[in-house]
Formats: structure tokens, C-alpha cells, sequence
């Protein structure tokens, strides 16, 4: 390892040397929280610019004379040409065989769709490493420790804004690895909200409440994502059916934003956020009629959730 990264030092010079070392110090520590493969985080990460061996022109030339395969989008982004220079270099100077490693390398610069859990860090490790002190570093380095997906769409989005400014290519790869980015962590809240649905209509069914109405209103109001009633015989029961929510969602780890009590306990409302929850003591329930508001929801059945709806 030592002769090997004499060699690195020689090919990338000691100031790139440094910035990859201290990339490498950060991908371990990202690796350690997001359960990474440590040995491959600190080779990916200390290899990651070793295709960086002389300027842009200088590097499309020799990834010419090597008839190196790039794609057009590369040739329209010469400043990533350096990663797949380096994911060449790293295989067969550096006899780097590990597949994933050898993406992460290159990949490190634009990520793309589907990338790899190594791939990411590499992409945020070189991204925020310590050296970096440009405008919009500090958010996605905080949130690197928080939310790996979260920092790397910062990262991307800014990435994205910086290339715009300039005036710049923005490679597939870099749009698509947004999106993809994107579209899973959409995908994610989708299945909280839907899995924290669950347990709300579980907790009320304990508790015998009735004539559910779950309404998607997402599409349609910036209030909430859903919309859930249902009906309880008397206001003892609606307190239980509360009481039951609130319980079992504290048990996850949820809390409740707001919760209102209307005509002592009559009508109660728990607001979660993006779910929120109507319980009605049975006549209460058509005289407010706030179903009709929401008509232009979209009707989710509960069984869906596996609860039995009866009237
Ligand atoms: O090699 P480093 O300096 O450590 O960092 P890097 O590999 O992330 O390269 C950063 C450079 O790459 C920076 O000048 C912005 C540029 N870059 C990143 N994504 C794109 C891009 N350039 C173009 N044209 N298109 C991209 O999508
Ligand atoms: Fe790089
Ligand atoms: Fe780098």
C-alpha cells in the first residue's frame, strides 16, 4: 500500500494527494455510520482522482492516444473526464479489480442513476471534505451525517445551479442521478405516510371507531396528504379512539403537531402533519359534513390498510 500510494502522490502531486486523503477521512466516517464496506470505502476514496495527472486539455488527449471509450455527453463535460480517466488508471496501474470501487471511482464527479451505496459516499466525501469552503458546502456537510440521500440531492442541486450560472454543460449523468435521488426519497415519505396510516387505523379499530373515510388530498391542498374520518357513538368512545392514536404513534416515535377537542370532545381533530384525523361522535358528523369539502379527493379504500370498514 505504502510503494502504491508513493506512486499516487508522484502521478497526482501533493496538494491532490492531501485533498484525497481527507476524503478518504470522511468516507470512512460516513462509512462507519451508513455500513459501509471500510477497506473499499478508503481505496475508492484514495483512488477516486487519480485520473487527475495534468490539465482538461492535457487529460482528453491521453484518454485519446489510450483509446479510452468516453460518451458524447463526456466530451461535452471535460471537466469529468478526469473520473473515467481515473476509473482506467485505477484498474490497470493500480490493479484495482473490485467492480464497485472502480464505478465509485468513476462515477465520483457526476453520480448517476442508481448509484451504489459506496458510490454515494465517495460523491459526498469528495464534495464536502474539510478543503471545500464554496457557498452551499455547509448544508449538505451537516446533513451527510443525517441523511446521506438527503445531503447528496443538496449537493447535486447545487452542482446543477453552479453549472447554470456558468453558463456550463450539465452531464446526463448528473440530471439523472438528481432525479433518481429524488424520486427515491419521494418514495420513501410515501411509504412512511402510508405505513403511519396503518398504525392510525389499527389504533382506532381497537377501539371500535367506524365509517372510515380516508381521502387522498395530496393533488389538491398544501394542508395535509391525507385526510382520515371516522365515527365513534359517544364522546367517551371518540376520547379512546384519540387517546389510542396518539399512543400508538408515540410508540413510533411520532408526535402529534396540534390537537383540538371541539364541543367537548364532540369532534376531535389530531393534526399529524401530512396525515390528519377527523373523529366524530356519530349525529356530529353530518351536521359538520366536512367531507364535502374534500370532493375532489380521491377515496382510499381501508382495506387497503387490512381494517374492515363498517357503517
Ligand atoms: O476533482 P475534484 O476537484 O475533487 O472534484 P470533482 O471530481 O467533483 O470535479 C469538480 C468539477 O467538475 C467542477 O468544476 C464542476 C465539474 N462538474 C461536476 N458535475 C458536472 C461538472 N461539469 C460539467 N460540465 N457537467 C457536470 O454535470
Ligand atoms: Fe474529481
Ligand atoms: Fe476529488
Amino acid at each position: 500500500m505504502i510503494e502504491k500510494n508513493k506512486e499516487l502522490l508522484d502521478d497526482i502531486g501533493k496538494e491532490r494527494y492531501n485533498h484525497s486523503i481527507r476524503v478518504m477521512e470522511i468516507a470512512v466516517e460516513l462509512g462507519e455510520i451508513y455500513k459501509a464496506d471500510i477497506n473499499k470505502t478508503k481505496k475508492a476514496a484514495l483512488y477516486h482522482d487519480c485520473g487527475k495527472i495534468a490539465s482538461t486539455e492535457k487529460i482528453m488527449e491521453i484518454i485519446k492516444e489510450k483509446k479510452i471509450k468516453i460518451t458524447k455527453e463526456d466530451i461535452k463535460s471535460p471537466e469529468v473526464v478526469h473520473a473515467n480517466l481515473g476509473a482506467h488508471i485505477a484498474k490497470n496501474k493500480y490493479k484495482i479489480k473490485d467492480l464497485d470501487i472502480l464505478n465509485a471511482i468513476k462515477y465520483h464527479t457526476t453520480g448517476r442513476a442508481g448509484m451504489s451505496l459506496l458510490e454515494k459516499i465517495i460523491y459526498i466525501a469528495d464534495y464536502i471534505e474539510p478543503g471545500r469552503d464554496f457557498k452551499g458546502v455547509e448544508g449538505p456537510r451537516v446533513e451527510s451525517k443525517i441523511n446521506l440521500e438527503k445531503s447528496i440531492l443538496m449537493a447535486l442541486e447545487n452542482t446543477i445551479n453552479y453549472l447554470k450560472c456558468k453558463d456550463r454543460h450539465i452531464h446526463k449523468n448528473t440530471l439523472e442521478a438528481y432525479k433518481y435521488i429524488k424520486n427515491r426519497r419521494v418514495d420513501n415519505l410515501k411509504k412512511k405516510i402510508e405505513s403511519n396510516i396503518k398504525t392510525i387505523l389499527e389504533a382506532a379499530s381497537d377501539k371500535k371507531a367506524y365509517r372510515y373515510k380516508l381521502i387522498d388530498i395530496s393533488k389538491i391542498s398544501s394542508i395535509a396528504d391525507y385526510f382520515l374520518i371516522c365515527s365513534a357513538n359517544n364522546t367517551k368512545q371518540a376520547e379512546a379512539i384519540a387517546d389510542s392514536i396518539v399512543k400508538k404513534m408515540s410508540e413510533k416515535e411520532i408526535r402529534i403537531n396540534h390537537k383540538e377537542g371541539y364541543r367537548s370532545g364532540k369532534w376531535i381533530l389530531l393534526d399529524y402533519n401530512d396525515i390528519v384525523v377527523h373523529i366524530f361522535v356519530k349525529d356530529e358528523r353530518d351536521k359538520y359534513n366536512i367531507e364535502k369539502i374534500w370532493l375532489d379527493g380521491k377515496n382510499v379504500n381501508v382495506e387497503k390498510f387490512g381494517i374492515e370498514n363498517w357503517s
